[in-house]
């Protein structure tokens, strides 16, 4: 079959596997009469047209029954819930029956579905429909899937400003600021003869500067919302017994990592997501750095090299019993990677000013003992500071988390900038316009105006089936 926004469409939206309940959902013009043909309101088994006379945003006790035998085969005990168009997730009439989370149950209820005409729903199809049909803007449809994905406080509040519209709202006001613009500029160009040219201009100059503001803000955020929503990745690097791996174990509350007194415990990359400041960290251990012949020993230490490069923070852990500072791993990472030093083991040798000169002087350096814990506060600040994580308010600004959002501002942005230049060298207000329109363009791309079908769908395809 190929698919259509015309069908109605089905899918199990909570995820595989046994729970409580399951749900299965149905969407589209003919939901009821298909779900006619699977529900009944009794044990009796006989078709009726259960849904289709249900009353509209109303829940009934149903029963899931195959009728395609010489018997009707009864499946489950559900809830049905009945949605008429327009006020539904999808803007179209929509069903959806809640039934026992079991594997084959639900889908069998699907199965049965399908059958009766309804076709399995894509990735993301149901938000999707609700995009096509006017009920929420892109970027609020882009922000499901991260609401869903979100792990942490602040990416389910990055996703919840996008979800709940904040971003279209702002996008929406500089559009209609550019709009206004534009519109006075035509009107200047279609009566020349009141030459208020000038006038127009320098009220368009304005209009125009404040929005390049607006937007330079919005842009800004981004650096936040992308920690926010993919999270970073911190790598713990240093020599070996240097006492990684037990901080590794302080910051996870587990013991993650083997921890012994033999250098050289810690071969292979330990990874772990945890929670810091509200943001998803990707903490990873490392075998310790140093010149060796064993060849696992030195997978190891390349494996630990490779993980530091593509770190957003290396924690450089120097044991302060035997400060070793190796060159090889400064020398090799990228001068932009940020850096804290550890100068760990405190609870064994308090004064460590030796230690300390052996470090670059600028750099930050926190003193602790990962194996009694103290320090780990100033160390939990350093990186708070290193990482600017907590410098924004999630709960109340628009923030941007999306790639896609943040080139089409930019763009915007460069076009916006060329029309208050173009202005001040005197070009005709025509050509301005152009730029103005240009810019607007991107904008609405935002929102999903004027959008090709094909970026409509390489968003969507990102999404989970049921969604
Ligand atoms: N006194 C003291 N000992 C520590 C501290 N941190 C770690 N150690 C000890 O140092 C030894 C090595 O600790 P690990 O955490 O395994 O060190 P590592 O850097 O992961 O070592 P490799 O995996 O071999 O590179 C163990 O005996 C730890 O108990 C600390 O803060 N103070
Ligand atoms: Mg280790």
């Amino acid at each position: 079959m190929i698919p259509s926004e015309n069908d109605t469409i089905a899918a199990i939206s909570t995820p595989v596997g046994n729970g409580g309940i399951a749900i299965i959902r149905l969407s589209g013009q003919d939901a009821f009469t298909i779900a006619d043909k699977i529900l009944c309101g009794s044990k009796s088994g006989v078709l009726s047209a259960f849904v289709s006379e249900m009353e509209d945003h109303t829940v009934r006790h149903g029963y899931v029954f195959d009728f395609s035998g010489s018997r009707p085969e009864l499946i489950d005990e559900c809830l049905v819930t009945k949605m008429t168009a327009p006020r539904t997730y999808t803007t179209e009439n929509t069903v959806e029956i809640n039934s026992h989370g079991g594997y084959s149950v639900v889908n069998k209820t699907l199965e049965l579905l399908l059958k009766a005409g309804a076709r399995a729903a894509e990735p993301g199809e149901f938000t999707k429909r609700a995009f096509l049909g006017g009920r929420i803007d892109l970027s609020s449809a882009e922000a499901v899937m991260d609401l869903i994905n979100a792990k942490t406080d602040n990416s389910r509040r990055a996703a919840i400003s996008g979800l709940s519209g904040r971003i279209g709202r702002e996008i929406t006001a500089v559009c209609d600021a550019i709009t206004s613009a534009i519109a006075a500029i035509d009107v200047s160009i279609e009566y020349p003869e009141y030459e208020f040219d000038e006038a127009v201009g320098k009220d368009a100059l304005v209009t125009v500067g404040d929005q390049i503001k607006r937007l330079e803000a919005l842009s800004s955020t981004y650096s936040q919302g992308k920690i926010a929503k993919e999270g970073v990745s911190v790598v713990i690097a240093g020599s070996p017994n240097a006492g990684k791996s037990t901080l590794m174990n302080l910051f996870c509350g587990t013991d993650r990592s083997i921890v012994t007194n033999v250098p050289g415990t810690t071969r292979d990359l330990i990874e772990e997501q945890i929670q810091l400041f509200g943001f998803p960290v990707t903490l990873t251990d490392t075998a310790g750095i140093r010149q060796t012949s064993d060849i696992v020993e030195k997978i190891g230490v390349d494996k630990a090299m490779d993980a530091i490069s593509a770190a957003d923070l290396l924690l450089y852990v120097v044991d302060a019993l035997e400060p070793v500072v190796e060159d090889s791993l400064l020398g090799d990472v990228p001068g932009s990677l940020k850096k804290i030093f550890i100068i760990n083991k405190t609870d064994a040798r308090e004064d460590v000013a030796a230690v300390r000169a052996l470090l670059p002087e600028d750099a930050a350096v926190v003193e602790m003992s990962a194996l009694t814990g103290s320090g780990s506060g100033e160390l939990f600040q350093a990186i708070k500071d290193t990482l600017l994580l907590g410098s924004f308010d999630f709960t109340n600004e628009a923030v941007i988390t999306s790639k896609r959002h943040k080139q089409l501002i930019d763009e915007a942005c460069d076009l916006l900038r060329l029309c208050v230049k173009s202005n001040e060298d005197g070009m005709p207000l025509d050509f301005v316009a152009e730029d103005l329109r240009l810019a607007a363009d991107k904008l609405c791309e935002i929102l999903g105006k004027n959008i090709s079908e094909d970026v409509i769908n390489n968003i969507f395809q990102h999404f989970c089936v049921g969604k």
